[in-house]
């Protein structure tokens, strides 16, 4: 398995219910490594970009309205396998099928408040950070713990 990166972001129902401690925690204790953090009232066109592959469906619009409707925390998290790791921890796209334990299985009850976003493949996690994050926005750093997470 590679070292990969994947975009991880809190949304606006996450951020107004007081989860983000919480969800950071589920990443930072399964020992991934956080690049970039940031609180961010994502703009219309981002949303748009960012769901773009979504733009045909009917739910698209309140889609874009929800994402828009608050602040978000964008985050870029490394590690090996952590875009489909990542994509377990945070659960199904339908909170009531969610298995508990998974963030979404444990914090949210409807699909179109379902708390958080993970990218869905290594190349869109790629995509998605450098979408989200500027230049000189995300850290390059060993953190102490690296020799106790991997052998
Ligand atoms: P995921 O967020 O699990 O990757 P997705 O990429 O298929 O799911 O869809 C992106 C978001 O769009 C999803 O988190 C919530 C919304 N969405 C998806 N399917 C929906 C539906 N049938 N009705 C309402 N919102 C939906
Ligand atoms: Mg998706």
């Amino acid at each position: 398995m590679e070292v990969e990166e994947s975009y991880i972001m809190i949304k606006p129902d996450g951020v107004q219910r007081g989860l983000v401690g919480e969800i950071i925690s589920r990443f930072e204790k399964k020992g991934f490594k956080l690049k970039g953090l940031k609180l961010f009232q994502c703009p219309q066109d981002l949303a748009e970009e960012h769901y773009k592959d979504l733009s045909s469906k009917p739910f698209f619009p309140k889609l874009i309205s929800y994402i828009t409707s608050g602040p978000v925390v964008c985050m870029a998290w490394e590690g090996v396998g952590v875009v489909a790791s990542a994509r377990k921890l945070i659960g199904a796209t339908n909170p009531l099928q969610a298995e508990p334990g998974t963030i979404r299985g444990d914090l949210a009850v409807q699909t179109g408040r379902n708390v958080v976003h993970g990218s869905d493949s290594p190349e869109n996690g790629q995509r998605e950070i450098a979408l989200w994050f500027k230049e000189g926005e995300l850290a390059d750093w060993t953190p102490a713990q690296a020799p106790w997470l991997v052998e």
